[in-house]
């Protein structure tokens, strides 16, 4: 009874002008570690290069895109590859727990503590208004640091997220606040974040 009120406790974090739902450890019916290695493995890794103020540089990580339709974001496309047996296991289950429905998954590996993601927010167009965005976390804690656009009162917030921990970001949280994963100073060992994206057809984007 406890392991099954367990399987869908999930926290929802108090931020002003967010909508954010932490599960800490959701079932993926087999040991963390065995889905991170095989990830790490048969992910067709790429480090792209982006554009930021007309100078090309390149990712401080790994990345991949799987599913249905090409993404756009810092001024590089992304032309997807097909789901694979593994990620549709995922996105089943991360759909189930989130109750909303995902068509791509963006796969970002952080070789080690040198790693990182720049502050951001998930507003790109094809994503529509107010997007579901649900972040599945492999491998090393890192700390996911959370920014109000505008509310300088507001302290950065810092999330840790452990292996096995499912984020889901909705409402306005790409709105009103920028988030990223920088560097740390302790060795980390990898870490691969899957996150789940519900991309709209050229047709639907108003
Ligand atoms: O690695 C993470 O936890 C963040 C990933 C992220 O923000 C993204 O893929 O847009
Ligand atoms: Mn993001």
């Amino acid at each position: 009874m406890y392991d099954l009120l367990n399987e869908f406790e999930f926290e929802q974090l108090p931020l002003p002008d967010a909508d954010l739902l932490l599960w800490r450890q959701v079932d993926l019916g087999r040991p963390y570690d065995s889905v991170l290695q095989e990830l790490i493995v048969s992910t067709d890794w790429r480090q792209e290069e982006i554009t930021v103020y007309g100078k090309p540089y390149l990712q401080p990580r790994l990345s991949a895109w799987h599913g249905d339709l090409s993404y756009s974001y810092s001024g590089i496309r992304l032309e997807p590859q097909p789901w694979t047996l593994s990620l549709l296991d995922l996105k089943a289950r991360v759909e189930a727990l989130t109750e909303r429905e995902f068509n791509s998954v963006l796969l970002n590996y952080y070789r080690d503590q040198n790693d990182s993601m720049g502050m951001h927010s998930d507003d790109e167009r094809e994503l529509g208004p107010q997007p579901a965005i649900a972040s599945l976390s492999l491998g090393d804690e890192r700390t996911f640091l959370l920014k109000h656009k505008t509310r300088k009162d507001l302290k950065t917030t810092r999330l840790a997220l452990p292996t096995g921990s499912l984020l889901l970001m909705w409402g306005d949280t790409q709105q009103y606040w920028r988030h990223g994963i920088n560097k740390e100073r302790r060795p980390c060992g990898p870490r691969v974040n899957l996150t789940f994206r519900a991309i709209k057809h050229e047709a639907n984007l108003r």
